[in-house]
């Protein structure tokens, strides 16, 4: 079995409920921390309204990001606007951080053209479903930016099952030795589906990884928005800075199903999954920033009314819009469809 979250020497800033172990970021503002909280929350509202839709049927097959929020706004909210992000199936929301609406990444998950953006208008790439191929658009990316001249960086996620593939490997190492101001963040939930990381590899951490490639590893608590946030500044300093990409491996245990097509009861360790349940990230959160007194009941409810707000808003006008003209499945793929794919 791999090694248990308390038997492990992670990166923490958030404490205990009763606050042992708190502390601050240095840098971090009070209005940084209540937007980190905003952050968490519309995310969260995204990703629990979205399977709710799915049940509906008013989005198709959805995968669920439940728990990995601390990771995604810790990480983005390092950034600046002209940096660039490149996200994986799990990160599909990522851009409501950037100011997306909540209509483009529900059109994404309705199959509707409108769904797709033109990854320079965000400086944000395209959901990446195929495992880890975002790693080399990424690396290529960053290496572009320093050979200009500029100091934006990239921001590359990726999961603990990405770290087995062919095009992890080639990025990484690419970004390494170009010295490319890149960030690598495994979202390390402990699954590739069905498969354990015990049978993804032999690494007793995957930050251990960033050895082979010469540069930093750092692993942190990945329910811990501040720990991820903290990790991420230093990775992104360094970056802009001249010192190259950095692997940061975001440890957690994932507590919901890999997406709405599955069923995890059948191999997922079940007593585990009540334990990260328990520890979920946005309400653990939610608790230090009200043992900080920046949080009370009142602006909790403001800010969860905001995010559903936002999220009715958003699937009334996807439902709004005209349906997606079918040809356009051919469009850009034939230039004569072969005849096999047509009814007469
Ligand atoms: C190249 C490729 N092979 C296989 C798949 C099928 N697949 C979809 S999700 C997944 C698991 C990926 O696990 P991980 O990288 O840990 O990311 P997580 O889903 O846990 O965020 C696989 C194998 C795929 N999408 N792309
Ligand atoms: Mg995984």
């Amino acid at each position: 079995m791999y090694a248990a979250l308390a038997d492990t020497d992670l990166g923490r800033v958030i404490g205990d409920d009763d606050g042992t172990g708190d502390r601050r970021v240095d840098g971090v503002d009070d209005a940084e921390l209540l937007a980190l909280y905003r952050s968490l929350v519309l995310l969260r509202t995204y990703d629990e309204r979205s399977v709710v839709y799915h049940s509906q049927g008013r989005i198709g097959t959805y995968a669920i990001f439940w728990n990995h929020e601390a990771i995604q706004a810790g990480a983005v909210h390092a950034l600046r606007d002209d940096d660039w992000i490149f996200p994986s199936y799990r990160e599909s929301a990522i851009g409501l951080l950037r100011g997306m609406p909540p209509t483009t990444i529900l059109q994404w998950w309705r199959g509707h053209p409108s769904g797709w953006w033109n990854p320079a208008d965000w400086n944000l790439g395209s959901i990446a479903v195929p495992i880890a191929t975002q790693v080399p658009h990424a690396a290529g990316l960053a290496w572009g930016k320093k050979l200009r001249g500029e100091d934006s960086c990239a921001l590359v996620f990726f999961g603990d099952g990405a770290t087995s593939e062919g095009a992890f490997h080639e990025g990484i190492n690419l970004a390494a030795v170009m010295n490319a101001p890149l960030v690598l963040m495994c979202n390390n939930n402990q699954w590739a589906i069905s498969t354990p990381i015990a049978a993804q590899t032999r690494a007793r951490a995957l930050a251990d990884k960033a050895v082979g490639y010469g540069i930093p590893g750092v692993r942190v608590d990945g329910l811990d928005v501040l720990a991820v946030h903290e990790a991420t500044r230093d990775a992104v300093d360094r970056a802009r800075a001249g010192g190259g990409p950095t692997l940061i491996e975001a440890l957690h245990y994932r507590a919901a199903p890999h997406g709405t097509a599955d069923d995890p009861r059948a191999y997922v360790d079940s007593a585990r999954v009540a334990e990260e349940r328990g520890r979920e990230c946005v309400g653990r959160y939610e608790r230090y920033l009200r043992r900080a007194g920046l949080l009370d009941d009142a602006l909790v409810a403001e800010i969860k009314d905001a995010a559903l707000q936002a999220m009715r808003e958003g699937i009334t006008a996807a439902e709004a819009e005209a349906p997606a003209d079918p040809e356009l499945l051919f469009a850009n793929a034939y230039v004569g469809p072969p005849g096999n794919m047509r009814n007469g």
